[in-house]
């Protein structure tokens, strides 16, 4: 008999290929009626893989042993329930750390340039009329990175290559860094030009980017967040955005995905992409593989490779 083991959503081709060779696996999501099969087939589940994992969820699953999520936030995953119950949890750290190092980038030179704007302009047939404008640059800059964890480490690698000062922002600071640390957040977003989010999502940091620390950045200010939506009072900062009071913003992740406000749409002051921080092939089968091999180290009784819980 192979372990059976629970996806409540649809992942990655060859992840899911991965499990189904290892694994009998079964698919809530595919269900007619999911509570139904539940209750009838609940006590057989062993693991869950992927992320969005309730409290409730766990409650129908009396012998879940692990949650193998995919990707390295966990937010999404009921962590405190998990504790309780000895039901382990793992991620997919260190694997994606460069495809969201270069989107960062990437988003904050598109914003500088306004590239996604200059496309337009040019599909437009706006050449024609005159020239696009001339915008900002990166060059001499000083960068804050809220979180210098795994990630921001490597956008800070990345802002110097673009000749930026790096300074960070986080409960601690880093000795082994060489960055100056702001242990105030408003008095690190008043000393930068940009604002760079990478922190987790979760209760902790919900709502850390107040207004308040948008007004600190002010009208010459631009922020990129890469890390949740949540960390950021998304109507302060729309509405600073409207009225000048902030000068820019490039978004990879919004409060309630896919729901992005409309008002977003009419600002020329914003880039915005959909949540695509690991979105490569490459990086998201090494997260895929990752998650895989939490799971085999789990049922083979072995130490896992990226625990959270
Ligand atoms: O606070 P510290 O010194 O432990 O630094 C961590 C920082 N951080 C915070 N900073 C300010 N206020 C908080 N309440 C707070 N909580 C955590 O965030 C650390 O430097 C950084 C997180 O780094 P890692 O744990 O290495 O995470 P990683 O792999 O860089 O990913 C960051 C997040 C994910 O959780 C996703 O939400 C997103 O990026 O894709």
């Amino acid at each position: 008999m192979t372990i059976e083991i629970l996806q409540t959503g649809k992942l990655l081709a060859s992840c899911e290929a991965a499990l189904a060779e290892r694994y009998t696996v079964h698919k809530l999501h595919e269900q007619p009626d999911p509570h139904a099969w539940l209750q009838q087939n609940g006590a057989r589940i062993r693991a869950h893989a992927g992320s969005g994992v309730s409290a409730d969820l766990m409650a129908s699953l009396p012998n879940l042993e692990i949650i193998a999520g995919f990707g390295v936030g966990y937010d999404n995953i009921d962590t405190k329930a998990a504790k309780a119950r000895n039901i382990r949890v793992t991620n997919t750290p260190n694997v994606l750390n460069d495809a969201v190092a270069e989107l960062t980038i990437g988003l904050m030179i598109a914003l500088a340039r306004r590239i996604p704007q200059g496309d337009q302009f040019v599909r437009q047939g706006k050449w024609l009329q005159g020239n696009f404008g001339l915008f900002n640059e990166l060059t001499g800059k000083t960068v804050g990175i809220v979180g210098l964890g795994r990630i921001g480490k490597e956008i800070a690698t990345r802002a110097q290559a673009m000749k930026m000062r790096v300074v960070y922002h986080g409960r601690k600071r880093q000795p082994a860094e060489p960055h100056v640390f702001y242990e105030d957040l408003v008095e690190m977003a008043r000393d930068s030009d940009w604002l760079v989010l990478i922190v987790p999502g979760g209760k902790g940091t919900d709502g850390l980017v107040s207004r308040q620390v948008l007004e600190a950045l002010g009208p010459q200010g631009m922020l990129v967040n890469v890390g949740r939506g949540t960390l950021v009072d998304e109507a302060a900062m729309l509405d600073l955005l409207r009225h000048g009071g902030l000068g820019g913003a490039a978004l990879d992740v919004f409060e309630n995905e896919p729901n992005v406000p409309e008002a977003f749409f009419k600002l020329d002051n914003v880039v915005l992409s959909p949540h695509q921080g690991s979105a490569t092939g490459q990086t998201r089968d090494a997260m895929g593989r990752l998650l895989v091999a939490n799971l085999d180290a789990h049922f083979a009784g072995e130490p896992l490779l990226s625990a959270v819980v």
